[in-house]
């Protein structure tokens, strides 16, 4: 090619180039405030994941009743279902990692982008209050292991063994069977994701779980990675995620979801982009298993799941139900 004619078509090549990084980066820029549904519009509701969300949101609804925030709604909430000895996935009950210890993710994040987290915490029933405790009482975001329970017992939480007879005899039995390959989302049972809004539209969430039964020790999934297992951000709204927690930290799945929203879809496609997202990126399907949940801060809610079977709890004034969210694959 000619100089000339060559510097003709690297300019044009250029100029398409400035024009094509122009339009994209046009259509990267958040909507105008009218594609985003005010926030005034909003009304109290909460939704959480799987059938446990229900009890649940009752609780985080009582305390929406009484006027209080989002923030104390979900973290109330959660912990119900932390206490609950014949949950196997969350909190007391929860089933171990493959030496036998329950080693519990958790964090905890509100309108203002202010988050908490713990990481392999034992021994402690309520890692999402002691979530908060970070975010409320420390610089930090994020403690793990054994300083997360150190400072849980600074701040007066007590020690309490979370394996429960009946959660050891499933781990004794797994050992016995040599089923060396980690089970996750048994008998609809899961990690609890929840997000609440209160009266004043203020979006806050919670996700807190023992993660992936008979794990390798010290494996940590997406539930205390803030933006993987929960995002919140005010001006948008947040999202939660469940299921194989490493393949939603591959793609910052909450936080994708919440971006998503940004870019003007509704809660529920942007779940339903995360999930195709997570799907383009892995070659073996088999049990990859996912679902997110979200709330825009509107108050319109959504979710989405890999394979059928996900569910979550939906409450506010007027309801109090499970939802099948919609999925991409049968098992
Ligand atoms: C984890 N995401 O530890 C959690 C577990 C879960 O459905 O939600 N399972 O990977």
């Amino acid at each position: 090619m000619k100089r000339r004619k060559f510097l003709g078509a690297a300019s044009l090549t250029s100029i398409g180039l400035f024009f094509s990084q122009y339009v994209n980066a046009k259509a990267d820029l958040p909507l105008e405030k009218s594609n985003i549904p005010a926030k005034d519009e909003a009304k109290p509701i909460i939704i959480s994941t799987w059938n446990h969300g229900m009890a649940a949101n009752r609780m985080a609804w009582k305390v929406l009743l009484k006027g209080g925030t989002s923030l104390d709604a979900v973290e109330k909430g959660v912990m119900l279902t932390e206490s609950d000895p014949n949950n196997r996935s969350v909190g007391l009950g929860g089933l171990p990692d493959r030496d036998g210890n329950v080693t519990l993710d958790a964090c905890i994040m509100n309108q203002k982008s202010q988050c908490g987290s713990v990481g392999y915490l034992q021994e402690i029933e309520h890692p999402i209050s002691v979530a908060r405790k970070v975010m409320e009482d420390t610089p930090h975001v994020m403690l793990v292991g054994k300083g997360a329970q150190d400072f849980a017992l600074s701040k007066g939480f007590e020690k309490k063994n979370l394996l429960t007879p009946e959660a050891k005899a499933e781990w004794l039995q797994w050992k016995r069977d040599q089923m060396k390959k980690p089970r996750i989302n048994s008998e609809n049972h899961d990690t609890i994701g929840m997000l609440a809004m209160d009266k004043d539209g203020n979006i806050s969430g919670a996700c807190t779980t023992s993660g992936w039964a008979y794990k390798l020790p010290g494996r940590l999934g997406d539930s205390p990675i803030i933006g993987a297992g929960l995002f919140v951000d005010g001006e948008i709204g947040g999202a939660c995620a469940t299921g194989m927690g490493e393949a939603v930290i591959r793609i910052a799945g909450s936080h994708t979801v919440v971006e998503l929203m940004r870019h003007g879809h509704s809660p529920e496609e942007a779940c339903k982009l995360a999930v195709e997202r997570i799907r383009k990126k892995h070659e073996d399907l088999k049990d990859l298993q996912v679902g997110f949940i979200a709330m825009n801060r509107a108050g319109k809610v959504g979710g989405y799941s890999m394979y059928a079977g996900f569910n979550y709890a939906l409450k506010d004034a007027e309801n109090d139900e499970m939802i099948d969210a919609k999925y991409d694959l049968e098992w």
